[in-house]
């Protein structure tokens, strides 16, 4: 196993958020853990207390009463790093807190590096990578989804298919290797229909997983909504709408947005960055004619596009131009038409037959459920599910792409019967990306990385 050197130091954090709460609580782990903090602890000896036990008492540094706490004991390995834990549960000022650190680190503690106490449950083999990284999407989820799909990932979904996966590699992988012994003898202890099962297999489970990267940054960073139309047609009473508050300004003036607005708002789980934008139009205005580019601009990096237009004044001809347009440009988009208030019920039904368009009024609130409802369905496609497993992270999804290439050459080798010992480095690549995942194979400085990206004290 890997180690570093400061393996037998004892770390310290605070574990809670920043400021003032109720209670702030205090983390240690390491060898020391328990003999720092009961150098501190007045009432008794915790060296001689039994594991997953808690005693309230005073903190004292010298002779000076710091606080009254109450301080959990968890003895390795049965705790979240494997190495003694205590945690030190105090009143949650910040003036208190660092004053028990100060006193702990006077006792050989020191300060711990974003994520170490997961990477250290990592070394200790209480978590595998894929799970130490959804920790920290764990602690970063704000939606619904977010946290399922994170919560998931840390109890292990996703490590366990590509556990079972390599596994099933691995007993192939030797057997082709075992036949490079008898290379002069022309033997296959690998039975190369069950193999091409297996490669076949894998391939689908890789793909459905690379598919699902999608949702999955979806689920992580939210979906970039841009709402694009001509001046007027009521783009900002839709945000407005949306959001449930007047954060942009309407008014009958074409041209009333010049810069965009994004605000966020969660549809079912999902978060969607809505983008107000200028309504797009040939202008003499330097200033429009800069609003315009911009909206531009947001349109194209949208991940979905909101045309809205003003169904009153919109012809059927003129709409079936727009719609081409976007159909060009490639985009996700819905087609919505506004201001139905306006208009009575026989020509709503006629004027844009045949063309896909979804009407609602912005200011009467008409038809905005159904709107969002689209918008979700536009996310979550086909059968992907919140409740699958969902890939989250793009380390994971570089690497997923590794596996599938590489599972590819293996399939072509043995469509064209290559030998084994020409197979066997394409199966060495997928079992390498496989265990990169996981962290059964790594490097010093990729972990590094990825724990330096975790907050303090988690
Ligand atoms: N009757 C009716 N009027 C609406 C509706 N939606 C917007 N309006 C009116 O249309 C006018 C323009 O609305 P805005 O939301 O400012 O339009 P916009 O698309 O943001 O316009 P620009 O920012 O100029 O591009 C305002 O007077 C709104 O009150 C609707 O559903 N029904
Ligand atoms: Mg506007």
């Amino acid at each position: 196993m890997y180690r570093f050197d400061s393996w037998n130091e004892t770390i310290i954090a605070i574990a809670t958020p920043q400021g003032i709460g109720a209670i702030g609580v205090i983390r240690l782990s390491g060898k020391n853990a328990i003999e720092i903090v009961n150098k501190l602890f007045y009432n008794k000896d915790l060296t001689v207390q039994p594991s997953h036990t808690l005693h309230v008492g005073i903190l004292k540094n010298n002779e000076t009463i710091i606080d009254e706490v109450v301080v959990s004991l968890y003895f390795a390995p049965r705790s979240y790093t494997g190495e003694n834990v205590v945690e030190i549960s105090c009143h949650g000022s910040a003036f208190i807190q660092q004053k028990i650190i100060d006193a702990c680190i006077k006792n050989g503690a020191r300060l711990a590096k974003p994520g170490e106490f997961t990477q250290r449950a990592f070394l200790n083999g209480k978590l595998d990578l894929a799970q130490a990284e959804a920790v920290a999407d764990l602690i970063a989820s704000n939606t619904e989804a977010s946290r399922k799909t994170a919560l998931q990932n840390m109890r292990g979904g996703f490590s366990n298919v590509l556990k079972n996966l390599r596994e099933e590699l691995l007993k192939f992988s030797a057997l082709i290797e075992l036949e490079l012994d008898f290379s002069q003898e022309d033997v296959e202890f690998a039975d190369r229909t069950q193999f091409y099962q297996l490669i076949t297999d894998a391939e689908n489970v890789i793909q459905n997983l690379l598919q699902s990267f999608r949702l999955g940054n979806v689920i992580r960073n939210g979906v970039q909504v841009a709402i694009i139309g001509k001046p007027n047609a009521g783009k900002s009473t839709l945000l407005n709408t949306l959001l449930n508050e007047n954060r942009a300004i309407v008014s009958d003036i074409a041209g009333t947005t010049r810069d965009t607005i994004e605000e966020v708002i969660n549809i079912e789980g999902i978060l969607f960055r809505l983008i107000d934008t200028a309504g797009i139009r040939e202008s003499e205005n330097e200033i429009e004619t800069i609003g315009v580019e911009k909206s531009l601009e947001k349109m194209r990096n949208a991940d979905i596009v909101i045309y809205l237009f003003d169904s009153t004044r919109e012809t059927k001809a003129n709409l079936s131009l727009e719609l081409q347009q976007l159909i060009a440009a490639g985009k996700t988009f819905l087609l919505i038409g506004n201001k139905i208030d306006l208009m009575n019920a026989g020509d709503i039904i006629n004027k844009f037959e045949e063309i896909e368009v979804l009407l609602i009024s912005a200011k009467e609130h008409t038809h905005v459920n159904l709107l969002k409802k689209k918008l979700v369905e536009k996310i979550i496609t086909g059968n992907v599910e919140t409740e699958n497993i969902i890939v989250t992270n793009a380390r994971h999804y570089e690497a997923l792409q590794k596996i599938n290439e590489a599972l590819a050459d293996t399939r072509k080798g043995l469509d064209n019967h290559i030998p084994g010992d020409l197979i066997a480095p394409d199966i060495r690549r997928c079992l390498h990306y496989l265990g990169e995942i996981t962290g059964q194979i790594t490097n010093e400085d990729q972990l590094d990385y990825i724990f330096s990206k975790f907050c303090i004290g988690k």
